[in-house]
């Protein structure tokens, strides 16, 4: 099988033939119908997140499943399904709870020590899957609680964004900040996830969506998923979009999501939170960054708040959002704008860096997908 491998020392990725290992107890062998490129793939090649090399990509996926191991239950050969970086053990309090992407047990789903990697290179090197995933690769080896099975009608491509960029962007609206109808949203940045949280904001039943954006692009295809207000952000430092948001909101926002990844957009994202309410940090920063936060917000009553995934449930979440995207609710179409093979996947991710696309999709092969 082909994939696209991330070697020692290098920020592109090279394809090549790479096989798996015979499956272990409760793993599934997938067939790779589409993958999206996410940012957060892209802060491993920009340095932000340290993997271990080689190292396959991809953790927001959709395929068919091929190959059950024993003591799976929970999906059959010829489902379809979705992976997500969400994989809680489900014996665990924080399981327990409802709360899977902060489970105690995370290496539960992962192959124990001292046993073959689920992936290897043609010479037999171990290979590492991006967040115990790794989806860039045409069959993909999971623990089945990585999977949650959706319905034969939902296109393969349009489904594989369903695992990151819509649970995480539409959960931080719903699981986190709990949007209520007329409430006011401002969301900076918006790529795959923040675009999705513009869309969440909309079914809330918001009143004002403000959409922060660098790229006028982005603001255009914000403002066809519900955004009722854009600021170009500029520059991107200037603390113009600050005060355009607190002008256009009368003072503040009752919730602004930071989803980029930089201490600067976060301190914005306070900044444009009214007094009293909260700001969420949904982009990914470094182990090292520090956001600075001034003491007069915490006086004024304000909150900063890190969002998780949007502190989803995989098979609770996927199946509400299909239905969503099933009653015109949610946009999946207009978010994959573009589509590329295999053997692309370094152009898309230039692409992700540059700004240009909503998502972009790797798509395997053509079966299931539109
Ligand atoms: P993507 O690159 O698609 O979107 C980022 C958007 O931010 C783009 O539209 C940019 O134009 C815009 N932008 C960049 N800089 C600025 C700026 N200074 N001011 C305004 N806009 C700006 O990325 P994505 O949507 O895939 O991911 C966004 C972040 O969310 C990224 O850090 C990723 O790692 C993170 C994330 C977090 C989680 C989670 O669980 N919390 C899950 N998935 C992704
Ligand atoms: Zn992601």
């Amino acid at each position: 099988m082909r994939a696209a491998v991330l070697h020692e020392g290098a920020t592109e990725l090279v394809i090549e033939t790479i096989r798996h290992t015979p499956l272990a107890v409760r793993e599934v062998k997938v067939i790779t119908a589409a993958c999206g490129l996410c940012h957060s793939d892209l802060h491993v090649l920009d340095g932000v997140l340290d993997r271990p090399r080689p190292h396959v990509l991809g953790h927001e996926a959709a395929g068919v499943v091929a190959e059950i191991g024993q003591g799976v239950t929970s999906v059959a050969v010829g489902d379809h399904v979705v992976t997500c970086l969400v994989q809680g053990c489900g014996e665990c309090r924080r399981c327990a709870g409802g709360e899977p992407a902060l489970c105690t047990s995370p290496t539960a789903t992962r192959r124990p020590a001292g046993q073959p990697s689920r992936l290897e290179t043609a010479d037999g090197t171990p290979i590492t899957g991006f967040s115990n995933v790794g989806a860039l690769t045409e069959v993909m080896v999971v623990d089945e609680r990585a999977l949650t099975s959706i319905p034969h009608d939902v296109p393969l491509d349009l489904a594989s964004i369903l695992g990151c960029a819509v649970v995480t962007g539409l959960g931080a609206v719903f699981n986190v900040a709990g949007v209520a109808p007329g409430e006011s949203v401002a969301v900076l940045g918006c790529g795959g996830v923040g675009l999705n949280i513009v869309q969440a904001a909309r079914i809330a039943g918001a009143g004002q969506i403000i959409a922060v954006d660098m790229s006028a692009a982005k603001l255009t295809a914000a403002q066809s998923m519900g955004a009722t207000h854009t600021v170009d952000a500029g520059a991107g430092d200037a603390l113009d979009a600050v005060d355009a948001v607190r002008a256009i909101s009368d003072g503040g926002v009752d919730h602004a999501f930071e989803v980029i990844g930089r201490p600067a957009t976060a301190q914005q994202a306070l900044a444009m939170a009214a007094d009293g309410r909260n700001a969420y940090v949904v982009g990914v920063m470094g182990d090292q960054a520090m956001i600075e936060v001034p003491a007069v917000a915490t006086k004024r009553g304000k909150s900063l708040r890190g969002v998780l995934m949007g502190s989803t449930q995989p098979r609770v979440d996927i199946p509400r959002y299909v239905e969503l995207w099933r009653t015109g609710q949610l946009d999946l179409a207009s978010m994959v704008n573009r589509r590329l093979p295999l053997d692309a996947v370094n152009e898309g991710f230039r692409a992700l860096a540059a700004g240009e696309v909503n998502r972009a999709v790797v798509v395997f092969g053509q079966e299931g997908t539109t």
